[in-house]
């Protein structure tokens, strides 16, 4: 069958590299059923033919206008689509959508009809609003990391950067490569325009972002660095939660610590 990818290295190399997250996804245990979703812009690889490729899908509302997007193409995993199906056959469970130059509606064009995930709305306004700010980001990663999910069931976790100092101070790594923290959502309905809202607002300050007792949302330039920030997350997640089994409280790297690493980082402040 003929594909997309066909004679396209950069574009079929996206896709492998969505493909090789999703595998670690499922494999982490962060993906049961058809949990989480990726959407990649990938308007930069959308030659000439692939801008006059017609339309496999009826003309679809997101739901809102999206004014940074028009003309953009998406490489989205499908609703209902399990990331271990992902993982082996992404051109099954996934499909790459243009946005009209409405800025309101898509089409799916290739390579075949599957719908686009469930959280659209939230992802196409997380990438509008990175591309309207100019930003080169152009992954969003959806995800459900057991141990991240479970500390939001701690309200005292939901406070402004309590998370992000704790995590930080689990391990240097967090600190270094995770330097913006984690931003906080409280419990949204999934997939509603209201956690959408609330996740571009925490954008302005923070890449990686938690939605309260369901997952976690990064964005970054790639879909590889975007699952590195969750992976180095939940790491200290796990160093915290291992210390707590062995029954004690972890000490955590000092405030000096953590600064002495931003510094050696050269990370903002
Ligand atoms: O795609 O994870 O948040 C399934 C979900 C919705
Ligand atoms: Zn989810």
């Amino acid at each position: 069958m003929k594909s997309i990818l066909d004679n396209r290295p950069l574009l079929a190399e996206k896709v492998a590299e969505v493909a090789e997250v999703a595998g670690y996804l499922w494999q982490k245990g962060w993906a049961e059923r058809n949990g989480g979703n990726i959407t990649v812009n990938i308007t930069a690889l959308a030659d000439e033919e692939i801008r006059n490729m017609q339309a496999i899908s009826d003309i679809t509302p997101i739901g809102r206008t999206m004014p940074h997007l028009k003309g953009c193409y998406f490489f989205c995993k499908g609703t209902n689509k399990r990331m271990r199906d992902l993982a082996r056959k992404p051109m099954e469970n996934a499909s790459v959508i243009r946005i009209l130059d409405d800025c309101s509606n898509y089409v799916i064009i290739a390579d075949n009809p599957v719908k686009p995930t469930s959280e659209l709305a939230s992802h196409l306004l997380m990438h509008n609003y990175m591309t309207g700010k100019g930003s080169n980001y152009k992954a969003v990663l959806h995800t459900h990391p057991i141990d991240l999910v479970a500390m939001t069931h701690n309200s005292i976790f939901l406070e402004k950067d309590i998370l992000t100092y704790l995590l930080w101070s689990m391990i240097p790594e967090t600190r270094a490569f995770c330097p913006k923290g984690l931003g906080i959502i409280p419990y949204e309905m999934p997939s509603s325009f209201d956690l959408a809202d609330a996740t571009v607002r925490e954008l302005e300050e923070y890449d990686v972002v938690m939605w309260e007792k369901h997952g976690i949302c990064a964005v970054s330039e790639n879909i590889t660095e975007a699952f590195d920030m969750v992976d180095t997350l939940s790491k200290s997640a796990q160093i915290y939660l291992t210390a707590k089994q062995m029954g004690f409280e972890p000490d955590g790297m000092s405030l000096m610590q953590m600064e002495e690493i931003r510094i050696a980082f050269n990370l903002p402040k």
